[in-house]
């Protein structure tokens, strides 16, 4: 694991399976069973992030943000590289299978959440079906996912916009200063 990472680049493959890149975004505005806070919760995902046949190959840090939505909670959010054998449906099976072990239960949309794991990259490009988009539709307008993304893929180029990450979050923060 490294702790920053620029344009992603293909990976070798122990197994022969072809591997690809995924940026994660991970949110938390829940303890789990009043034990773990949503820091804590992040700390453990980016360790779930790191069991066979993923590969966790850069987190960002942990920030606390300002909800957007409904839910009154402060969020932890933050950003992973990980590399997999799994294409994009079987990633978001897979990401989902971490979250129903982090005790996410799914109720109203945008309701508090103990993990919160969407996929906002990969290296195969965009992704277009009933249960999942890719690029994640939302990720431009969002500093919380952006900013963590942007220290650890700054270079990576969004396929729907053109622009790099690092232009997305630039262009976040100069027509939203108040976020
Ligand atoms: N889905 C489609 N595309 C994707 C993708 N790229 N990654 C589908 C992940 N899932 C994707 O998601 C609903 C369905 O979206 C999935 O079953 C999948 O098939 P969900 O995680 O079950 O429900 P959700 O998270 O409540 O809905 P949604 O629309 O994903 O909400 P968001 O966009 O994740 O927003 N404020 C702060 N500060 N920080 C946050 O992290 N997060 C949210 C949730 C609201 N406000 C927040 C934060
Ligand atoms: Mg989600």
């Amino acid at each position: 694991m490294t702790s920053a990472s620029s344009a992603p680049s293909p990976v070798p493959a122990d197994s022969g399976a072809a591997l690809h890149l995924y940026a994660v975004a991970l949110g938390s505005n829940r303890s789990l069973t009043g034990r773990l806070g949503p820091r804590r919760i992040l700390d453990a995902a980016f360790a779930a992030l790191d069991e066979a046949p993923l590969r966790l190959l850069a987190r960002s840090r942990i920030i606390a943000s300002a909800p957007l939505g409904p839910s009154r909670r402060r969020y932890a959010n933050a950003a992973a590289l990980v590399a997999a054998p799994l294409t994009p449906l079987a990633m978001l099976d897979h990401l989902q299978a971490i979250e129903h072990r982090f005790g996410r239960r799914r109720q109203r949309r945008w309701g508090a959440r103990t993990l919160d794991l969407d996929l906002l990259l990969w290296s195969g490009g965009r992704v277009r079906q009933r249960r999942l988009t890719i690029p994640h539709p939302a990720m431009a307008m969002r500093a919380f996912v952006l900013q963590p993304l942007s220290k650890i893929a700054p270079d990576w180029r969004d396929p729907s916009s053109g622009r790099t990450v690092r232009q997305l979050a630039v262009r976040l923060t100069r027509t939203q200063p108040a976020r």
